[in-house]
């Protein structure tokens, strides 16, 4: 691995390319056509998510907010943590809760914040090391998913995975992410998981589809990701935004739809690609939980549950497992 300033590198921009050609070609052929979450997130995507975590309908954010806000020296007490890996950390903004309440406690010396945006690992570990001068601070540039790259080998872990962004994993996806992450770790080292409770879709459709649009362009956004990075031509504004929560799999799934009949051709995949008058494309899947269900999908990766904090309108849930 490549190594700047306080950042480790395991993957490269070239593997990177190499992910976005694979899944856009595969989800533009597929029938029904379908494209992966993780590549809404280019500047301006992640701009949008940012917009979306303040949306009085996306309650996700704010509810785990409070919750960790609640129970960080719990989580501190319970973990002892020493390092704290945080999966997918973004800017960082909640895990400020997490490190002051390791901090109070006296164990925790490094924090390790991982991510597949560059830009946005080394703007969060920069921010941090002049916050938290006594905290050593060691970014780690990778796909979460590949759980092997993504967590060091230091002593005394906690990885936190927060957000709810388990749910965008399909249940065969989760199984083999969360047993990527239990082989990770040894006993006694801990996990701490934020996912999306099953809610009434009163509640949770709206958070897929507020009133201001903005989810609807941060959906349209992945086709402009397309556009930009392999050459499409996609005409954004020939596609509504679609959130249903499917009842059967328990999970809200947004989609594209196209307003009208088109052709649309991604140079860089040498490919033409038809929509037809109303075709939808899945987009993401984001899962909703049971305590029960995520009870036993640790259980299964080979973890042990040992608290799931949730808010008082039950609608997110904070999880603590032991390997
Ligand atoms: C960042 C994956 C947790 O699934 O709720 C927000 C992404 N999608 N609005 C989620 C998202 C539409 C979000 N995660």
């Amino acid at each position: 691995p490549v190594s700047t300033e306080a950042l480790e590198i395991h993957i490269n921009p070239d593997e990177v390319d190499e992910a976005l050609v694979t899944d856009v070609r595969a989800g533009l052929t597929a029938s029904p056509k379908h494209l992966p979450p993780k590549w809404f997130y280019d500047q301006r995507g992640s701009e949008l998510f940012e917009v979306i975590t303040t949306l009085d309908e996306y309650y996700p954010t704010r509810t785990e907010k409070a919750i960790l806000a609640a129970h960080a020296d719990d989580i501190a007490a319970a973990t002892g943590m020493t390092t704290l890996v945080e999966l997918g950390s973004g800017s960082s903004e909640k895990t400020r809760l997490l490190l002051d309440a390791g901090i109070r406690a006296g164990t925790l010396t490094t924090y390790v914040p991982q991510d597949v945006s560059v830009t946005a690992l080394q703007g969060a570990v920069d921010e941090l090391a002049v916050e938290y001068p006594d905290l050593r601070v060691a970014g780690i540039v990778s796909d979460f998913i590949d759980t092997a790259a993504s967590i060091p080998d230091h002593a005394n872990r906690t990885v936190a995975f927060l957000g709810g962004t388990l749910g965008n994993l399909v249940p065969a996806d989760r199984a083999a992410f969360l047993a990527g992450v239990a082989a990770a770790l040894r006993p006694g080292e801990h996990l701490i998981i934020g996912v999306g409770l099953v809610v009434d879709p009163s509640i949770v459709v709206p958070a897929y589809d507020d009133a201001r649009g903005v989810t609807a362009d941060f959906n349209r956004n992945v086709l402009a990701v397309i556009n930009r990075r392999l050459g499409g031509d996609f005409d954004l504004d020939g596609f509504d935004h679609v959130a249903l929560f499917d009842t059967d799999n328990e999970w809200i799934e947004m989609r594209l739809r196209a307003r009208r009949a088109m052709t649309v051709h991604v140079r860089d995949l040498d490919l033409e690609v038809e929509f037809a008058e109303g075709e939808q494309m899945r987009t993401e899947i984001s899962a909703k939980f049971r305590r029960s269900g995520i009870t036993e999908e640790l259980t299964a990766a080979g973890f042990g549950v040992e608290q799931i904090w949730s808010d008082p309108d039950d609608r997110f849930a904070v999880v603590l497992a032991e390997k």
